[in-house]
Formats: structure tokens, C-alpha cells, sequence
């Protein structure tokens, strides 16, 4: 593999991605596609703007004209789709834009990829089209979608249309499904950097219900090591599952995250539930294993404090975020349902 076309690489799965491969490929370019959205952040990959391997173009993935015309001369031999709205919460506000990017936007990747003949298309989605699991078991790749969010419908309808373009078009599409990801560089709208950026600032950590919701918590670069091996070795229609044996409750987990940081647990606001909030996420990864050869390596404790050092040395990062566009999604999600 040459060139890639990497959609969403401004966000925080798909620069741990473009990261990885170019470190990892010296022989490979990457074309970044973002939109930057209030989640797209050019920041993140700023220690490759000088490399003549990465190149970044800002479009989005729902216009045809900019897509066709980035794959028009056949230099491009795959495309891995990161590009969504990913946050459940807002999806719960207001799920146009997600029908929109996440639908729309990869019915219009799939249709260019095909014209164009792009050799392979790796669909990224997640654990969530699976629907919440009870106190036992694990998810599957033959579990039925049974999505409970508008980002999960949308999700799930995405990865029915990969589906439906490799049965009827044999087109090369693999799907990769994966569990909740920590790591850096992740928005502060998700739990893990949302929760440390409020503890550093003595702010409240609003844990949602009773906070015993479970999520199964895979570091970021394990998730994108997985993507790597199912573009190069995973067959055609077939789907995924990457999880990190990691399953914690929230509030569990914000124990673990006020311990290390050495804050007190009177920081934690219990707020009114997320509506139709998913209780346990959890993956049986056994065929990413068998035909991948993948397996996560990283430990959540390692990769936990590795994550909130991050943070720690990048505390202006977050802050340049919150004190600008995010500052006034977070009052309107939060500031009148703090108990
Ligand atoms: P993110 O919100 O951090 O990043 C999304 C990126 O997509 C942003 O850079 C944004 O600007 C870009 N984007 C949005 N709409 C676009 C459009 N119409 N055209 C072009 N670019 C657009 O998301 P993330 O957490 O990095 O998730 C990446 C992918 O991985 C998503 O498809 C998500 O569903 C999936 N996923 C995420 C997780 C997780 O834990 N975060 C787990 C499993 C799967
Ligand atoms: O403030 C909060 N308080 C809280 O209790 C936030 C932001 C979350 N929560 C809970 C809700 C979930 O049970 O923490 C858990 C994790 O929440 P999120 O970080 O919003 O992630 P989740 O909803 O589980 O979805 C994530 O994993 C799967 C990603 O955002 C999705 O893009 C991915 O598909």
C-alpha cells in the first residue's frame, strides 16, 4: 500500500492513526479529509505539516465534486473512513448532522471509492450498532445491530451500506467495530479528558444515573493497530471486533482517574441520566485475533497514566479547546443539569 486516503484525521482515533502508519510506513502518504467540525482540531497532527508524505485537505466527505476529485488520478490505493459525529450526547440533541455525515457522507465515500476502483475501504464503526448487553456476555461480530442511540442508528446504518455495496457490487469493503477508546488527543466531550480537564480546574465530574453504566476501555493506538491489520489482512466483507478487556464502571473509573490525579471523590456531581443510556458494552475479539493476529497490548493502568500524563503536559491543548467553541456546548449540556 502506497497512498491512502484517511477521512476525519483531524479528529482524535483518526490522527493516533495517520501517526501510527506514517510512522510505522516509511513508504506510505496519506491524504488527511476533515471538515473540522467543532471535534476537528489541525493541532493534532501539526508535527507532520512538514512532512512531504502527509497532506491535508479540508472538504467534506458528503461532496462528491471534492472526493472524486482527490481520487480522480488513481494514486490512491485505500480509503479508511474515521470521518462522524462520534458523541452520543449530542446525537440526543440533535441527530441531523449525524445522518448526515455518518450516513449520507459514507454512501457518498463508497459510491466515489467505487468509480474510482480504490482496491480496499475500511469502514470504522463501533461496538454501539450492537445495541447494550445485561450483566453477562459479550458482543460478537454475529450479534445482531440492535443501535439504541441516533449515533448508533446512524452507525449501523452506515455499516449495513458497506455491507450492501460488497454483496452487490463485490465491492472491497471491511468494517472494524470497536469499543470505547482512550488515549490523547481525544475531545473533551468524552468521560476520560472531559473528567480530568474538570478535576485539574477543581470543577464537578457529572457522572450520569447511578454511574454504573460499563464501558470496555481499549487505548487508542491498540484500536489503530487493529485498523492497520484489518486493511492489509482482513477478507473482504468481513467485520471486526477490537476491545481492550478493560471493563470498569464509570464511576469506577472516576475513582481511578481522582486518585491519580490526587483530587477528592467530592468533586463527583451525580446528574440526571443520559436518555436510554446503554448499560455494558463488552467484545469478544477472538476472530481479530484468529485472522488478524491482533491482540491489545497495552495495560489500562499503563495506558492510563500514560493518558493523564498526557493531559498533564498538554493541559493548554484542552483549554484552547474549552475556552472557545466547546465552552458554550458544555453550558448548554451541563450547566442546568448539575444536581
Ligand atoms: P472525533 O469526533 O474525535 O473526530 C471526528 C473527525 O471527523 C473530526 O476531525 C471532524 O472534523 C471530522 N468530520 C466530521 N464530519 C465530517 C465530514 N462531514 N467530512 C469530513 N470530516 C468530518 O471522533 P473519534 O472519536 O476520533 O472517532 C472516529 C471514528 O471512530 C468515528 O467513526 C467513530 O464512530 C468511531 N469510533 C469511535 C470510538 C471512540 O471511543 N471514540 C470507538 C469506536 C468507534
Ligand atoms: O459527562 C459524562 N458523564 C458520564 O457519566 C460523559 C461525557 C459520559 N458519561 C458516561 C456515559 C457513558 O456510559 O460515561 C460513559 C462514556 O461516555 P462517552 O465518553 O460519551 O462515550 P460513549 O457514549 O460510551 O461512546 C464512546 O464510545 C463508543 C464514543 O463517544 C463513541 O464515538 C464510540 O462509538
Amino acid at each position: 500500500m502506497q497512498r491512502m486516503l484517511v477521512t476525519g484525521g483531524c479528529g482524535f482515533i483518526g490522527s493516533n492513526f495517520i501517526r501510527l502508519e506514517l510512522q510505522t510506513n516509511p513508504n506510505l502518504s496519506i491524504i488527511n479529509v476533515d471538515k473540522l467540525t467543532y471535534a476537528g482540531n489541525l493541532e493534532n497532527l501539526a508535527d507532520f505539516q512538514n512532512d512531504s508524505r502527509y497532506q491535508f485537505a479540508r472538504g467534506d466527505i458528503c461532496d462528491k465534486e471534492f472526493i472524486n476529485s482527490l481520487l480522480k488520478d488513481g494514486s490512491v490505493d485505500a480509503v479508511v473512513n474515521f470521518a462522524a459525529e462520534s458523541h452520543v450526547d449530542r446525537s440526543i440533541l440533535d441527530s441531523s448532522p449525524f445522518v448526515q455525515t455518518n450516513i449520507v457522507g459514507t454512501q457518498n465515500l463508497l459510491d466515489c471509492s467505487r468509480q474510482h476502483q480504490i482496491k480496499r475501504y475500511l469502514q470504522v464503526s463501533t461496538d454501539e450498532v450492537y445495541g447494550s448487553l445485561g450483566d453477562d456476555g459479550k458482543f460478537t461480530e454475529e450479534t445482531p445491530l440492535a443501535p439504541n442511540s441516533p449515533y448508533s442508528a446512524s452507525k449501523a446504518a452506515a455499516d449495513m451500506l458497506v455491507r450492501a455495496y460488497v454483496h452487490t457490487f463485490n465491492f472491497p469493503a471491511v468494517t472494524t467495530r470497536c469499543s470505547n477508546n482512550y488515549g490523547p488527543y481525544q475531545f473533551p466531550e468524552k468521560l476520560i479528558p472531559l473528567f480530568i480537564s474538570n478535576a485539574l480546574q477543581g470543577q464537578s465530574l457529572p457522572v450520569y444515573g447511578t454511574g454504573l453504566n460499563i464501558r470496555d476501555w481499549i487505548h487508542v493506538e491498540d484500536h489503530c493497530r487493529g485498523i492497520g491489520a484489518a486493511l492489509r489482512q482482513g477478507k473482504v466483507g468481513e467485520v471486526y471486533n477490537f476491545g481492550g478487556n478493560s471493563e470498569l464502571t464509570n464511576l469506577d473509573l472516576t475513582y481511578a482517574l481522582l486518585e491519580a490525579l490526587g483530587k477528592p471523590r467530592t468533586l463527583i456531581r451525580y446528574v440526571s441520566d443520559r436518555p436510554g443510556h446503554d448499560h455494558r458494552y463488552a467484545i469478544d475479539a477472538t476472530k481479530a485475533k484468529r485472522e488478524l493476529g491482533w491482540e491489545p497490548k497495552t495495560i489500562f493502568q499503563e495506558g492510563l497514566r500514560q493518558t493523564i500524563d498526557w493531559y498533564l503536559s498538554n493541559s493548554a491543548w484542552i483549554e484552547r479547546i474549552k475556552s472557545g467553541v466547546y465552552r458554550s456546548y458544555y453550558e448548554q449540556q451541563y450547566g442546568s443539569r448539575l444536581n
